[in-house]
């Protein structure tokens, strides 16, 4: 018998071949100290590092029952002002050592940080020709290790995880000018694999005169490629962002648009869209996020809505058709001008395997905050807090 195969009653066990080291479990998304439990990550793009004013940075409280209220703070080793490194982020574990690690945007460039037992550290910067470029990570190829895709010029540029970390791998093109102005992920095709979202067009953008269309382009094992992607026209094309979730629990991750009064949800049918079901609002839906907040086992779409200096979160509860058309849940405790929820995102930071909604608050002057809601709910609510004299800006950018 070949050495590290065990035969009995019929059962047979594979043990590694031998000298092989056991391949770390790769960290769960935002795991930047690799205790098992996602922690607060925000950009803080106006913080000021080495004297350099605006020169940005990211900030990490680690997760827990009580969210730590340290604030630890990682800029590059040389900051430079005006910089903002820190207002768009992805996290994911890129080199599969058990920490989650940050890559970050910058004026011309995007920033990696390693994830560590301390916080996260600087790691390098590679020149970029998009200024706060999006990018969203996820393990796009299903080996372990985390990768990201980021909004270039005229392309997406997918980096792929390794045990040295990110390397370029492919190059995303379908001939839009602003190709992956707006990103989301999520498995809307229902394999278990995650696909990359991508709209042509930013909701900004000058002359348009073709609608913002949507494609979906789905993660593999060979990776990223468009040669599977498909596509949908949204009625708007003021698409300003996409969450994607499996708000009607048949397994495949619905999506979601945001535009400048409705939100658009458009249910998968893995590889097509249905007609959407429009919510319209009479104030200003902002950014969304998606997670079984309510806890019945289905995911729940918060939305961010603002209006005359006032901000707030709805919650719909996901249903077989999309989404209930009332809130369950309206969390509007907040005072004026906190921006509360301007940033939003759902993640188990408490470790009870239950989300949370991390709500960012970047406040008046740009002070800003971070919110923690426990399972979505206001009990148990931190209020995070850069607290340096030169911290500012909290709260625009959570990955
Ligand atoms: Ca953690
Ligand atoms: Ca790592
Ligand atoms: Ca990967
Ligand atoms: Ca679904």
């Amino acid at each position: 018998m070949a050495a590290g195969v065990a035969v009995a009653a019929g059962i047979s066990l594979v043990a590694a071949p031998a000298g092989a080291a056991p391949k770390k479990r790769p960290a769960l998304p935002g795991d930047v100290n690799g205790d098992g439990r996602a922690d607060v990550i925000a950009g803080a793009h106006l913080l000021k590092a080495g004297g350099r004013s605006d020169a940005g940075g990211v900030v990490v409280w680690f997760g827990g029952a009580k969210v730590a209220a340290k604030a630890r703070i990682a800029t590059t080793s040389k900051p430079v002002a005006r910089e903002n490194v820190g207002k768009v982020l992805a996290t994911a574990d890129f080199d599969r050592d058990g920490y989650s690690d940050v890559l970050a945007s910058g004026r011309k460039k995007i920033v990696v940080f390693l994830g560590s037992a301390t916080g996260l550290k600087f790691s390098k910067s590679f020149a970029w020709p998009i200024t706060n470029a999006p990018m969203k990570a996820a393990d796009f190829n299903g080996d372990g290790f985390g990768d990201v895709a980021v909004r270039g010029n005229r392309e997406i540029v997918v980096f792929k995880g390794g045990s040295k970390g990110l390397t370029k791998s492919v190059s995303l093109k379908n001939g839009a000018a602003e190709f992956g102005a707006v990103l989301a992920v999520g498995d809307v095709t229902g394999d278990k694999r995650p696909d990359l979202l991508a709209t042509d067009l930013g909701p900004a953008h000058a002359g348009s005169v073709n609608p913002q269309r949507v494609s979906v382009i789905p993660g593999a094992a060979s990776g990223l490629s468009m040669s599977r992607a498909w596509a949908f026209l949204p009625a708007r094309r003021d698409v300003f962002d996409i969450a994607v979730g499996d708000l009607s629990g048949d397994g495949k991750a619905d999506i979601v648009l945001a535009t400048g009064d409705q939100v658009v949800v458009h249910r998968s049918r893995g590889v097509t869209v249905v007609t959407p079901q429009i919510l319209s609002f009479s104030d200003f839906p902002g950014d969304l996020a998606i997670g079984d907040l309510v806890g019945d086992g289905r995911a729940d779409l918060a939305v961010h809505v603002a209006a005359d200096n006032h901000d707030w979160v709805e919650i719909y509860r996901g249903t077989a058709g999309g989404v209930t058309v009332k809130p369950a849940r309206i969390l509007r405790k907040e005072t004026y001008e906190t921006g509360f929820g301007a940033a939003l995102t759902v993640s188990d930071v408490v470790g009870d395997r239950k989300p949370d909604l991390i709500a960012g608050a970047p406040g008046v002057y740009g002070v800003g905050q971070v919110h923690v809601l426990p399972n979505g709910n206001y009990t148990g609510l931190q209020r995070l807090k850069l607290s340096t004299s030169g911290g500012h800006g909290l709260g625009f950018s959570l990955p």
